[in-house]
């Protein structure tokens, strides 16, 4: 038990979910190293959700509602850090959610589904190894999925992603948002827009501005994504790392 006045306590929280989820087998031994590097980044950027990722959780609103199949891509450790959030986002999005693994296993994605499902999302897509089709037809299990999910999908979220599958995603011609602590990965530096910030902190902001922007017309949503620039917020995001300015507060 993490007692709640420990000065960490809320990133111990995130480590105690991490390290529950590869007890329970869904996770990759992999993703907990991922998660290290997160939480360094994240101490970087000051644990906080700066600027110019509001910039990019507005734009990436936009984008998803104006999509036509929008598809929110899931991996053992979004699951683990964000499952009911990520449920909420896809509802008030109208986006699907995909199983998409790194290191794919029937067992892995059965626990992922089952989890889903338990908590009310039903119809999860990326489950049937049978149906699933290689985006660059190349016979590997990072650019598997689903015909009616990533694979004919307009806008892919992705979040917490290795470089080598969203750049398959990217040539593919789909329109990527990336949510990922370290503006340096290829992930963040090919997207089309990258939400530099935790995952916990950006899918509720990106709840928020869904129901925020929701009844705004074409035009405005339009508006909002011709007027971001994903160099520039990877620009301010490199700012934002400032060790002097971390070390005085
Ligand atoms: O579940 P699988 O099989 O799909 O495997 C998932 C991992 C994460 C193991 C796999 O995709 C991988 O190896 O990813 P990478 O290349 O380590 O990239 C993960 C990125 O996520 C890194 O740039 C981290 O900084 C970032 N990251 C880690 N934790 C968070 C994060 N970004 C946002 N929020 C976090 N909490």
């Amino acid at each position: 038990m993490i007692p709640k006045n420990h000065p960490r306590y809320e990133s111990l929280v995130l480590r105690e979910k991490i390290k529950n989820a590869y007890k329970e087998g869904y996770l990759a031994d992999s993703g907990m190293i991922a998660h290290g590097r997160g939480e360094t980044f994240d101490y970087l950027i000051g644990e906080k959700t700066n600027e110019n990722s509001i910039e990019a959780i507005k734009a990436s609103v936009a984008t998803l509602l104006l999509a036509k199949n929008p598809v929110i891509s899931v991996n053992g450790n979004s699951t683990a850090l964000a499952i009911k959030e990520i449920i909420e986002l896809a509802n008030v999005t109208n986006s699907k959610i995909e199983i998409n693994l790194f290191y794919r296993t029937k067992e892995r994605v059965k626990i992922i589904a089952e989890l889903y499902k338990k908590n009310g999302y039903d119809g999860i897509l990326g489950t049937d190894d049978e149906k699933l089709k290689y985006i660059d037809n190349i016979d590997s299990p990072r650019a598997t999925a689903s015909e009616e999910g990533i694979y004919s999908g307009d806008v892919i979220l992705v979040s917490l992603e290795d470089g080598d599958r969203a750049e398959v995603l990217v040539n593919s011609d789909k329109k990527i948002i990336a949510i990922d602590l370290n503006p340096l990965s290829r992930t963040a530096k090919i997207a089309n827009i990258s939400i530099i910030d935790n995952i916990v902190r950006a899918i509720p902001l990106m709840i928020e501005f869904t129901k925020k922007l929701k009844s705004k017309d074409e035009n405005y949503l339009k508006n909002i994504i011709n007027n971001f620039s994903n160099e520039k917020n990877l620009e301010k995001s490199f700012d934002n790392i400032d060790l002097h300015k971390l070390a005085d507060n």
